[in-house]
């Protein structure tokens, strides 16, 4: 039985009226009036470090916030998710990616069957395939081993894996380019196909329908392309699918021996750890990929069984609803630093806002509330010199995560010791500010008189008081990123089973693929049909005009 709205939970209305005196707190006496704050209010899990001192909270806060996980039945629910119940009610699925990275030992049962059997069945297929990619002994049509690795999929299909790719470079193998392939735009497709050859490529076609369009219009494409030089009968040493639909992949013209199945409990935004990881075993090998699995699974561990102030998705969820819900931000930001993190924010931006991206609860009510922020980032330093200054002087109060790597897989040490000192002091200058005393004093300083001083003092002014979030890795290693998804799959968790919401299907994106179809029947020849709104036959006629 769902429980009742989340704004009638007697801790959502004591939070209401805790605010009243909480937005007025400033996080400067907070750390003055509490010299132990960072290390009351930090830990650690699955080999990450989570520092959430810099928020604006005290204890009596977070007792509230975890009150109100407790009233939302967050751990029972979290219960449900690991136990394969089918709480992805509006498909009747089960939501068990945590089973992907579960070890053989553990059972992991839906209706009552264990499937870690399939699970590792697929995991030894895919272990079989990359050992001989890598090594060589997996040849092209004319015999030479793969030099380029072409993914053509999309969402969740491309993102895991392009992001996990980029984010484990130093791992790679030295002979394999990744490439990764999604949009329907044929420039990205063409210049792909601009740089590989057909007898060096391997094309994988990873898609869970395989039915989506973009990704099927972009796998017959390559196929053609390859046609051109190749035959038919070469394909099987060049396409290979990560599916779940035997059926199409067949009909496309894969011999189903290669294609590594995965099921429907494993939902797009979090099929990284499943066959559409493919691509990144193909990269760093089947141990290492061991270990990003073993990263997650430690989070999972952590999340099922730390207490709930000691949890750390739960405390990074519980923070963020404390901004949604109470202080109104509409958007959180994630700032890695680290430039193989370049994609990580994309990545969390759909997993964030796919899944709690929603206005109505599970039981099909209106919330009542606010949902999911706007996830969006850039990686430090780029972003000071880009967005920051919004965060520090905007007129919105945005909750930015930091995250970053205490030991680089480079050895230029001065560039590390700039790159941890520009993330520290970002979260300090958020939150410390900068008062207009202290900016006037500064402009005297320098010699300006007082007119001038006065005149530009105002615009240094930071108001600070602005909350964050520093997580830090040892390094950027397979299990750390393993560990580090793992973590923000479960905060999006815990903040959809607060908000009453299922996070795990996305209903959102089809009203737009619907339109997409039947416009682009017009778009291909056939007759206008003039039933759309005027905007968007206007839009029609001029695409139509420019083809004459
Ligand atoms: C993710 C979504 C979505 C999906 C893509 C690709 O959770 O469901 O991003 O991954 O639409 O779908 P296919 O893998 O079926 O092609």
């Amino acid at each position: 039985m769902q429980p009742p709205a989340f704004t009638a939970a007697p801790a959502y209305q004591a939070l209401l009226s805790h605010y009243d005196q909480a937005q007025h707190w400033s996080m400067r006496d907070l750390f003055a009036q509490e010299p132990t704050r960072f290390s009351r209010y930090s830990l650690e899990a699955a080999g990450l470090f989570l520092d959430y001192s810099k928020n604006r909270f005290t204890q009596t806060t977070l007792d509230l916030l975890l009150q109100l996980a407790r009233e939302r039945e967050v751990e029972a629910q979290r219960d449900a998710m690991f136990s394969g119940a089918k709480i992805n009610l509006t498909e009747s699925r089960a939501v068990l990616h945590t089973a992907l990275r579960a070890p053989s030992s553990m059972r992991m049962l839906l209706d009552g069957e264990d499937i870690g059997g399939a699970v590792h069945a697929t995991l030894a297929q895919m272990q079989a395939f990359s050992d001989q990619v890598r090594s060589g002994a997996w040849l092209g049509a004319t015999g030479q081993a793969i030099t380029d690795v072409v993914n053509i999929g999309i969402g969740g299909s491309d993102l895991g894996p392009a992001m996990v790719c980029g984010a484990l470079r130093p791992y790679a193998h030295a002979r394999l380019q990744m490439h990764f392939v999604a949009n329907v735009d044929g420039h990205d497709l063409a210049a792909v196909l601009a740089r590989v050859k057909p007898a060096t490529t391997l094309f994988i076609i990873a898609s869970k329908s395989f039915t989506t369009p973009e990704t099927m219009l972009n796998a017959h494409a390559a196929r053609r392309w390859f046609l051109q030089t190749c035959s038919k009968a070469d394909l099987a040493r060049h396409f290979v699918a990560a599916s779940t639909n035997a059926t199409a992949v067949a009909d496309f013209g894969i011999d189903t021996a290669n294609m590594f199945p995965f099921w429907d409990w494993v939902g797009g935004r979090y099929s990284v750890w499943s066959a559409i990881g493919l691509p990144v075993m193909l990269a760093i090998g089947s141990e290492q990929f061991g270990y990003f699995l073993a990263g997650a699974h430690a989070m999972d561990r952590h999340f099922c069984s730390a207490p709930l102030d000691q949890n750390m998705p739960v405390l990074l969820a519980l923070m963020g609803i404390w901004y949604r819900n109470f202080f109104a931000s509409a958007s959180h930001v994630i700032a890695p630093y680290h430039q193989d993190m370049m994609r990580f924010p994309a990545y969390l931006q759909q997993l964030d806002m796919e899944s709690n991206g929603k206005s109505v609860t599970s039981d099909g009510r209106s919330t009542m509330s606010a949902t999911g922020p706007v996830i969006w980032g850039e990686v430090g330093t780029n972003a000071q010199h880009a967005y920051f200054q919004h965060l520090h002087q905007g007129s919105d109060l945005i909750p930015v995560d930091f995250i970053a790597a205490l030991r680089p897989s480079h050895t230029l040490t001065t560039h590390q010791n700039m790159l941890l000192a520009n993330c520290f002091a970002q979260s300090e200058a958020l939150m410390h500010g900068k008062n207009l005393a202290q900016a006037s004093a500064e402009c005297r300083a320098k010699g300006m008189d007082a007119a001038h001083s006065a005149a530009l003092a105002p615009h240094k002014v930071f108001a600070g008081n602005r909350p964050s979030n520093t997580l830090l890795l040892p390094a950027l290693t397979p299990a750390t990123l393993g560990a580090l998804i793992a973590l923000y799959e479960h905060k999006v968790f815990v903040q959809g089973a607060v908000w009453g919401i299922n996070s795990f299907d996305q209903w959102g994106v089809e009203l737009g693929k619907e339109l997409a179809h039947s416009i682009l029947t017009e778009l291909n020849g056939a007759p206008r049909t003039d039933k759309h709104d005027a905007s968007t036959n206007g839009l029609i006629a001029r695409a139509l005009a420019a083809r004459q």
